[in-house]
């Protein structure tokens, strides 16, 4: 790997990062060493994959008519993200794709999760498609089915077209984004099966209106966010019966959400019962809409005068039935039952609860086995998938083109024995898309936090297999974890 150290590497680098995940440096046992009844099986078809998002990988922010997103405003904003970083190259991905499916192809994934950059298509947002950035999703369709890849698609993942006035603010966006969902469905509906309206409400509203932290980098008043994220969890139901009514006949449709996982703190049933409680209360404003098709009493109360304005209609749409719901799942919320009027208190977290190398992202594997059940327990969807889980690791590439990440392994390994839980005790998870195929533009960490099966040189955009790539290939040719 050492000598890739240009620029465009075509197909050389496909060729070596195959061979660097078959190669001696990390040798494989023999499955047939391995005594069966220690393994973990999944479900015969269960769906393993890998997640990415469009402005965190794809790079070519002006090439070929893409007009600009509230990211690549905010991240060209002085003292918004880490050191200034842009996803103005980020992997690179517009180009490297065909790469990009190569290493898919290499750890043997089924499906995969990307998403589209909704300003490549509609560089204003509205009005007049772009031709041109179309006809990159359609070859990255084309090159996923070519390897035998399902493509799974985001339609958004934060990077909102600037040219919308207002933004999330306007309510004519939720508009904009079911014709936007409209088109893409009838242009790609005929191959591909399934899709996702938004990624994690909380992220593109609360965290960008309100805290700032994240584009537009605004801080808003309440009442101002919980209309904001009323029109978002309306564009959803927008892109929802946009996609029914113009995809293909059985388009599966759902939303990838990073619901609060509450984690009963003992397993007994009053703090089993209060983790109910306190999913329905803590997800009011987005994934309990949704599924609910009404926000609850107590976010109602809770919000007072700064509750959502909401038309006649408007929770019918937001309530649109899906077809499997998805969860990015990350870091645990434990929870208590307790005799306060709404029954439950979510714990503070001790000092000491260990982390990655993000400073947010707690360690609680069991967190992934409650995602599934708490979801299925309460809404009972027909299907549920984990759209995202992963980790940032340390990661340091040795002088021979190792990654030796032990702690990311860890990590994986202990969240996929408590999905196996899950699916053992026959709750319906179909699959399971792994954060990230590829180191990538971490948001407002930039390049700092890397979550990659593959480590990038972002000066060289080589792409090196981790540890963590061989072990999941691993599992993947198993189905199933050790
Ligand atoms: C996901 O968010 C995203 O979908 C994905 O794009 C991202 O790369 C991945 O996870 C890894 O982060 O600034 O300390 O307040 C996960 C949920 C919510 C976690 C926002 C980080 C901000 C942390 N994220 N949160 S902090």
């Amino acid at each position: 790997m050492k000598t890739l150290t240009r620029r465009r590497f075509g197909k050389t680098m496909a060729g070596a990062a195959a061979a660097a995940l078959a190669s001696a440096s990390f040798p494989r046992i023999a499955l047939a060493q391995m005594p069966a009844a220690s393994l973990l099986q999944f479900p015969p078809n269960f769906l393993w994959g890998c997640a990415t998002a469009a402005y965190q990988i794809e790079g070519a922010v002006s090439e070929d008519g893409r007009k600009p997103s509230v990211w690549d405003t905010f991240s060209h904003t002085p003292g918004k993200t880490f050191h200034g970083e842009t996803g103005d190259v980020a992997d690179d991905s517009y180009h490297l794709y065909k790469e990009d499916v190569q290493l898919l192809k290499n750890l043997g994934v089924k499906v995969y999760r990307f998403s589209i950059s909704w300003s490549r298509v509609f560089p204003d947002g509205t009005g007049q498609p772009n031709q041109k950035g179309m006809d990159y999703y359609q070859r990255v369709v084309d090159e996923l089915l070519k390897n035998n890849i399902a493509p799974y698609i985001t339609l958004f993942h934060w990077d909102l077209p600037q040219a919308l006035p207002g933004g999330w603010q306007s309510r004519d966006t939720s508009k904009a984004f079911g014709d936007y969902a409209a088109y893409i469905s009838k242009q790609l509906s005929d191959r591909v099966g399934h899709f996702f309206t938004t990624n994690e409400f909380t992220c593109f509203t609360d965290i960008g209106y309100k805290e700032g932290r994240f584009a537009p980098g605004l801080k808003l008043p309440d009442a101002q966010v919980n209309q904001i994220r009323h029109h978002a969890v309306l564009a959803h139901g927008m892109a929802v019966q946009a996609i029914r009514a113009n995809g293909k006949a059985g388009t599966q449709i759902g939303l990838a959400e990073n619901a609060a996982v509450c984690v009963p703190v003992i397993e007994t049933r009053e703090h089993i019962e209060a983790a109910h409680r306190a999913t329905r209360e803590e997800n009011a404003p987005f994934l309990t809409a949704v599924l609910e098709g009404k926000y609850t009493d107590g976010y109602l109360q809770r919000e007072g005068a700064n509750a959502p304005k909401v038309e006649a209609g408007d929770m019918k749409i937001i309530g649109s039935p899906l077809d499997f719901v998805g969860l990015n799942v990350y870091t645990p919320e434990y929870v208590r039952a307790d005799a306060s009027p709404v029954g439950y208190v979510v714990e503070k977290r001790q000092a000491s609860f260990p982390r990655m190398a993000s400073d947010w992202l707690y360690i609680g594997p069991e967190v992934i086995y409650w995602a599934v059940r708490n979801v299925s327990d309460i809404w009972k969807p027909k299907a549920l998938y984990i759209t995202e889980n992963g980790c940032s690791a340390d990661d340091v590439i040795t002088a021979d083109g190792r990654v030796e990440d032990t702690d990311r392994v860890m990590y994986l390994r202990n969240h996929l024995t408590h999905l196996h839980r899950a699916a053992s005790e026959g709750y319906p998870i179909k699959g399971y898309f792994l954060w990230s195929l590829l180191d990538n533009y971490e948001w407002a960490d930039g390049y700092s936090k890397r979550f990659g099966l593959h480590y990038v040189d972002f000066k060289t955009q080589a792409r090196t297999p981790k540890l963590s790539a061989v072990w999941y290939r691993e599992v993947i040719s198993r189905n199933a974890v050790e």
